[in-house]
């Protein structure tokens, strides 16, 4: 295959990055009133107003012409068959089944694949209904009062955002906590305040034999045996998700017990399947299924509307032209909702894990970038740390605002501060401060003459930084799906137009594989010979601290 870098496409845009070079977005602003209607749309009860962006017709049409040469239409075509584009694990990628509210068909080596989904879903109905209603019981009688869900990566980062963004639906009679690190600080603080009785494990693991994931859920088991003293207790307090039911089995849990899903759902794609048991218990499933229906929404309209008003194509060519053409490093990812908090995070995963590769799909190395830092938090604590680099520093930080128009929380005057400052934001970062306005505004504030030349450069600011604001009236179970899958789409378009295999992880192997060889030589206190001097020192220092 011919890297993409060395298509005509990809030259012109080289070329026309140095023509607009000397544009100005308030300069496009003010030549152009229809500006915003121009580069916006709205679709799935997301409004995308990208008309912030260093573009004109121009450089989008010159974009799409990008997405035409990396055949992005077969490729979508190729995914939506059930065909192994994981080509490196050799699965096929069907997570828009697990949403398929419609009328698809989606099929994995000629067989449907919806019966299953349909027949995990009603189960995922009746055990979430049974617990939030009381029906399930704890061993010893007692209602269900907590959830923890116990699993790591793309089984976890998912549901945590999802149940955190969706908290105003959430019932104070369940709570759901997420424990994911090895580290024994999260499961312990986490179950210092629980009582084995009436709390519930979920185990969510695609494999069942994540070391972090078994290693929790084997002291969860401790934890709830030392209470309750009969392993009779397991099958009333603990759950699995996985894909594997011989390891499931083995840890001690009726397979009964056990959500099932299927190796062509990639972890950083599983929040759909029963990976998003613990949003259903949490908010309920008719919820969970509206989220679903969101997700569906988009997955229509990635598929159906033409490149030119096509929401996450839109949004990966966008991230394309500042990465590739621009020389921007990162992405930023601003909610201007304090429930979104953890959704940067989550788009770390899947936009990261997904695109952080260094060889095309065939394995040839690229001569280009591929995906961006994804990085984040939210409005308006962001303002108060990290912004001053995005306004007035050397680097190039496209940025995305999230922003629900309807608080679930009003109070007095909070929402519209909320709300003004993500609108000044954004109009700050485009519009920029010129020399001009620097100097008339200390002028205006009676500061000496000498005193103004000295502030003036540091009052300037550059403007022409570019931002996509992306409006939701009110963060709903629908309106969430729908996002989530809109990201998951741009970043599917962008692995397509790099040609990279966006559903593998190599990359997490190597540390994995070392970790098992260190945590032998903890075990058997020495240093395996061939260790570098550095971590042979880091080794012993280890022996050292340990307890006697
Ligand atoms: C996601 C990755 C990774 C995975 C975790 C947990 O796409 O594959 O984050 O989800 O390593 O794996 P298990 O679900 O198998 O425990």
């Amino acid at each position: 295959m011919h890297l993409i870098s060395h298509s005509p496409a990809w030259r012109t845009l080289e070329t026309h990055w140095r023509e607009i070079a000397d544009l100005r977005m308030r300069d496009l602003f003010e030549q152009d009133p229809e500006r915003s209607r121009r580069f916006s749309l709205e679709q799935c009860g997301i409004y995308l107003d990208y008309s912030k962006n260093l573009v004109t017709e121009q450089t989008m049409s010159n974009l799409m012409a990008l997405a035409k040469t990396a055949d992005l239409t077969f490729w979508g075509d190729s995914l939506l068959r059930g065909d192994k584009v994981n080509n490196t694990e050799g699965r096929a990628v069907l997570h828009m089944a697990l949403r398929n509210l419609g009328y698809r068909d989606y099929q994995v080596d000629g067989v449907d694949v919806m019966p299953a989904i349909r027949s995990v879903l009603s189960r995922m109905r009746a055990f979430s209904d049974d617990v939030r209603s009381g029906r399930w019981l704890g061993y010893t009688g007692q209602r269900i009062t907590d959830v923890v869900s116990i699993g790591i990566g793309g089984s976890s980062l998912g549901p945590k955002m999802v149940c955190e963004a969706l908290r105003p639906y959430q019932e104070r009679t369940l709570r759901v906590h997420f424990v994911s690190n090895v580290d024994g600080a999260q499961l312990v603080q986490t179950l210092q305040w629980l009582d084995p009785a009436t709390t519930l494990f979920v185990i969510a693991s695609k494999t069942f034999t994540t070391q972090e994931t078994i290693t929790n859920a084997d002291s969860a088991r401790d934890w709830c045996l030392e209470a309750l003293h009969n392993e009779a207790a397991i099958a009333r307090h603990f759950v699995a998700v996985s894909t594997n039911t011989e390891a499931v089995a083995a840890f001690g849990i009726d397979p009964h017990n056990m959500f099932e899903f299927w190796e062509w759902v990639g972890g950083r794609y599983s929040l759909w399947s029963a990976i998003g048991l613990p949003i259903a218990l949490a908010i309920g499933m008719d919820r969970f299924e509206e989220l679903l229906a969101g997700a569906h929404d988009m997955d229509e309209h990635f598929v159906e509307a033409p490149p030119e008003r096509n929401m996450p194509i839109i949004l990966a060519l966008l991230g394309i032209w500042y990465n590739n053409f621009g020389g921007s490093d990162t992405h930023a990812i601003i909610p201007y909702n304090q429930n979104l908090r953890h959704l940067p995070a989550y788009l770390q995963q899947v936009d990261m894990e997904s695109n952080g590769k260094r060889v095309t799909r065939d394995g040839e190395p690229v001569d280009y970038q591929t995906g961006p830092v994804i990085w984040g938090q939210p409005g308006t604590d962001a303002q108060h740390s990290f912004f001053q680099l995005i306004h007035q520093g050397t680097r190039l930080v496209p940025t995305d605002f999230i922003l629900p128009m309807v608080s679930h929380h009003p109070l007095d005057e909070h929402h519209d501060k909320l709300v003004a400052n993500c609108l000044a934001q954004a109009q700050a970062l485009m519009r920029g401060r010129t020399e001009a306005e620097a100097r008339a505004e200390l002028e205006a504030g009676n500061i000496p003459a000498e005193r103004i030349e000295k502030l003036v450069p540091h009052r300037i600011f550059p403007g022409n930084r570019p931002s996509n604001m992306i409006v939701v009236d009110k963060l709903t179970p629908h309106v969430l799906g729908a996002l989530i899958a809109m990201y998951e789409h741009k970043v599917f378009v962008q692995g397509v137009i790099w040609g990279v295999d966006s559903f593998d992880q190599w990359g997490v192997e190597l540390g994995k594989q070392l970790a098992g060889h260190i945590l032998s030589d903890f075990r058997q206190i020495s240093c395996s010979p061939g260790v570098d001097s550095s971590t042979a020192s880091l080794i012993r220092r280890y022996h050292m601290a340990m307890p006697d």
